[in-house]
């Protein structure tokens, strides 16, 4: 089979066009010799209706937006490959999944999901996680979250869902956030809800870089075999950077000094050449095991343990090439989860079956034109003719004078495919039903699982599982909603409740409040007969974890250290500690007092990157303070205190060589360093190796978190 990989990108020059050396010219071709003024009756006159160049240029112009997308407005997207590292025909014919080594062309959007297009990166929010595979077989795309579970169970909640967590009707506030009533009012009313609380008010939710993020399928899906044999899968992918999130104090921040933090992480990483990359797996579910579970395999508020089913990496999902276009690319991709190609098929999860009606039909208002397949970016790398015809903008010119099937006039072309050609057909599951509007009870468990998820949690996420909920309900104006909450709460772990509700100055009630009195029918209105709890098989695992997750690598490749300068700043610090994080590929930013350069102690120059003002210490990863005559100077200086005290809260490596180490000692928070802490680095000697050998080891580890301890009691 022929590398596909560059495949997509020779499809994509025949739309593109760049400007250089080239005259301007109207939309019609037409060279304009004076772009800078319109056509008037004297030079003090009005414009004239005639200036046909006026009015293309305004008329284009009025009509450049299109509508955003209404969940997942939010994204920024990369071009890349997905390579076959271990092939598995066994399980699937997908042609794409046959052969070790081959490169299938991608590309992939992440997004948060409540925000507007131009809202903050660093929300507290799922991300959307959509790959498109431009197969030789179509177009396959893999529309996931970096959370394995979702908010509901069935597709007519969605509506509803969106709506309480979207901005509020009545004054369009607030932007990007979950923290108000009417999102909490109706999570309090459904139950089936709770364990992806869990999830989005874990540091999932704000993750450090879309580029350490893990990725979900969520419902499960089918993969068949050329034998017609089928197995029940969950695809999961692992970054190669392993899964870190930010604090949400500093979340917060990022959102005020850079709301494009992520776009600008994935932007910059890829132009840098550190490519983005994530191993793609399965876990494949025999279909004979299809009830063996205490969970449906078709619930998607359940996700199966890792101890139960381990995931089998079958390739590697990398990022290389940014769009040339974020309009053309990034905003105009259209994804379907029916985007399928032959060897991959749905599941019955109700959640899934109603994704498949509204990812096309959201198209046709957001893209305007059943055509949208025909922009470049959609535009599958398979040959396709088939009989649909015209609407508006159609590109392709279809010649000949049928347009329907069967015909003979056409010698019966387009012909179908048969299967062994390559035609796809839809498992052949056998359905024997009666025709209910309901749910099944085995979808019955909302706590279950909830719990697995805040057991598995270290005590440090749970703090922040804790703080989370306090923040977020905290921000709830009405208190019958957060009451309501706590009661859920207190079904998935009584201290978890108490904590939360100490938080809020409030108890937790005795007997949780049933949704039945809020409008909700006893009889089946939610599917909703009681909630059962089932006891779970696994009681705790590591997968879900952050901190302990089996995909963490203690590399830093890619993070960012903030070098804090005063005039006379030992020049060999500053190299030394650079060139160490280099080989590393990682990297370090001169931060001073004003920008342009700054005189060294031995009269030397340095470059600066950003002054205080233009750089803060939420958007680095680490702090170094190298060896000066006047560093200490800058303990006078506010927003040097700021940059350090947060580098501290936020639990960040800081580190001080020579007489850096003064200006350290002279934050508001050196008399609680405790000598245990390893994320902060003291050292006599200047510039030496040992120092930035240990300095970044201990980046290593990515955060301090048991430093909260003594800053929050
Ligand atoms: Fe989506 N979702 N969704 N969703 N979704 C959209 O399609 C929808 C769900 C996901 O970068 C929309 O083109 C319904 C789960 C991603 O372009 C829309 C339901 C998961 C993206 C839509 C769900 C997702 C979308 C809006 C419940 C994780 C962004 C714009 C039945 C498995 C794709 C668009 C991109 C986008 C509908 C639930 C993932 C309206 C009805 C569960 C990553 O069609």
């Amino acid at each position: 089979m022929e590398n596909l990989q560059d495949s997509k990108h020779r499809d994509l020059t025949k739309n593109k066009s760049d400007a250089n050396n080239k005259f301007l010219t109207t939309d019609q071709g037409l060279k304009i010799n004076d772009d800078n003024n319109s056509l008037k009756a004297g030079e003090r006159g009005p414009s004239l209706l005639e200036d046909f160049i006026l009015r293309e240029k305004i008329t284009h112009f009025d009509h450049e937006r299109i509508p955003e997308r209404i969940v997942h407005a939010r994204g920024s997207g990369a071009h890349g490959f997905f390579e076959v590292t271990n092939p598995i025909p066994e399980l699937t014919k997908a042609g794409f999944l046959q052969t070790k080594g081959l490169k299938t062309p991608i590309f992939a959007r992440i997004s948060t999901v409540a925000g507007s297009r131009g809202s903050t990166d660093l929300a507290r929010d799922v991300r959307g996680f959509a790959i498109k595979f431009y197969t030789e077989e179509g177009n396959y795309d893999l529309v996931g979250n970096n959370m394995p579970v979702f908010f509901i169970q069935d597709a007519s909640k969605f509506p509803d869902l969106v709506h309480a967590v979207k901005p509020e009707p009545h004054n369009e506030m607030p932007q990007a956030a979950s923290a108000h009533d009417t999102f909490w009012d109706f999570i309090s009313l459904m139950p089936e809800s709770m364990h992806m609380i869990m999830w989005i008010m874990s540091d999932r939710a704000i993750p450090r870089s879309l580029r350490m993020m893990e990725g979900f399928g969520v419902h499960t899906f089918r993969l068949i075999n050329a034998k017609d044999e089928s197995v029940f899968v969950k695809f999961h992918w692992k970054p190669k950077l392993g899964t870190h999130a930010v604090a949400w104090d500093e979340a917060q921040k990022i959102s005020g000094k850079n709301a494009d933090f992520h776009r600008q992480d994935l932007w910059d990483a890829i132009e840098m050449g550190n490519f983005p990359e994530w191993e793609l797996g399965v876990q494949v579910i025999p279909t004979a095991d299809e009830h063996k579970y205490e969970f449906d395999l078709l619930d998607p508020t359940k996700l199966i343990p890792e101890e139960l089913v381990p995931v089998t990496i079958i390739g590697r999902i990398v990022l290389n090439k940014n769009p040339d276009n974020f309009f053309a690319e990034t905003e105009q991709i259209a994804f379907h989860p029916g985007h399928l190609v032959p060897g991959i098929d749905f599941s019955n999860d109700p959640l899934l079956q109603g994704r498949l009606f509204s990812y096309t039909d959201t198209q046709l208002s957001r893209l305007g034109s059943p055509n949208f397949h025909e922009i470049p970016i959609n535009r599958s790398i398979a040959p396709v003719h088939n009989n649909q015809r015209d609407g508006h903008m159609r590109q392709e010119i279809n010649t000949g004078r049928v347009s329907y099937h069967p015909n003979s006039l056409g010698g019966g072309c387009p012909y179908q495919a048969k299967i062994s050609e390559g035609g796809f057909s839809s498992f052949n599951e056998r359905i024997d039903s009666h025709k209910i509007r309901g749910r099944s009870e085995s979808f019955n468990d909302h706590f279950g699982q909830a719990k697995l998820f805040f057991n598995s949690q270290t005590e440090v996420e749970k703090s922040h599982i804790v703080k989370a909920l306090r923040f977020e309900l905290g921000k709830v104006e009405t208190a019958a909603i957060r009451i309501r909450m706590l009661g859920l709460l207190a079904q998935i772990d009584q201290q978890l409740a108490e904590k939360v509700a100490l938080g809020l100055g409030a108890q937790v009630p005795d007997s949780p409040e049933k949704p039945m009195n809020h409008g909700v029918s006893p009889e089946n209105e939610m599917g909703n007969q009681e909630s059962t709890t089932v006891k779970q098989s696994v009681s705790s695992s590591d997968a879900l974890t952050m901190i302990k997750n089996p995909t963490n690598s203690n590399t830093i490749t890619s993070r960012k250290v903030a070098i804090i300068c005063n005039e006379g700043v030992s020049e060999a610090c500053v190299a030394n500690i650079k060139s160490a994080l280099l080989k590393e590929g990682a990297k370090g930013f001169v931060i001073a007092p004003h920008q342009g350069s700054l005189k060294t102690e031995n009269d030397g120059a340095i470059p600066v990157d950003f002054s205080f003002l233009t750089a803060s210490s939420v958007l680095f990863d680490a702090v170094y303070i190298p060896h000066g005559k006047k560093i200490i100077a800058l303990e006078q200086n506010e927003e040097v205190q700021e940059f350090l005290n947060d580098a501290y809260k936020h639990c960040k490596v800081i580190g001080a060589d020579g007489d850096g180490q003064k200006l350290l000692k002279a934050t508001s928070f050196a008399s609680k360093i405790k000598t245990s802490d390893k994320g902060i680095i003291m050292k006599e000697e200047k510039a030496s190796k040992d120092f930035a050998t240990e300095f970044i080891k201990a980046m290593g580890k990515h955060r301090y978190w048991e430093r909260e301890e003594n800053l929050y009691q």
